[in-house]
């Protein structure tokens, strides 16, 4: 799969605005995520007193864990795709320790293109939405590849 640099500066550009706020930007992925997609908290034993949206909302730990997501993945897509080092031990600790399947990585990375939709609809159309799709599929793949070589059918 090929992403030309327009489409990589299109995900930066985006991502530069993420970041300006990580912690609100990763609570409302993680949230959104338990919302529409409730069998990811099965990974979370931590998070599974958080019943009401309100819970969710005042949870530091929950602000915590989507600081983390974003920054890692943050740090691959900097890597336009030359992300091998960054993703080997990612793919390791999520095959072996982790067991999160590759479905749930789906499932994120709707949520992420669904929220930056909504949240910068002047910065982020229909060309820069496909450009990041494809470059989370490509994180994807390659996860799924890293996972089975660390024998995690994912
Ligand atoms: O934490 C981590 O690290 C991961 C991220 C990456 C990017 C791979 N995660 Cu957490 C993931 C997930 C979650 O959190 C939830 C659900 C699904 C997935």
């Amino acid at each position: 799969m090929e992403i030309s640099d327009q489409e990589w500066q299109r995900v930066l550009d985006i991502w530069g605005q993420v970041e300006t706020d990580l912690p609100t930007h990763g609570q409302e992925v993680i949230i959104r995520m338990f919302q529409s997609h409730p069998e990811t908290t099965v990974h979370f034993p931590k998070f599974k007193h958080l019943k009401t949206l309100d819970e969710m909302k005042s949870s530091e730990e929950l602000k915590k864990h989507g600081t983390t997501v974003l920054k890692a993945l943050g740090r691959i897509l900097k890597q336009k795709g030359q992300h091998e080092a960054e993703l080997k031990p990612l793919a390791q600790s999520h095959a072996t320790k982790h067991k999160i399947p590759i479905r749930h990585l789906e499932f994120i990375s709707e949520v992420i293109v669904a929220f930056f939709a909504d949240k910068y609809s002047a910065d982020f159309g229909a060309d820069s939405q496909a450009a990041m799709r494809k470059a989370l599929d490509m994180f994807r793949n390659d996860m799924a590849s890293k996972y089975k070589e660390f024998g995690f059918q994912g």
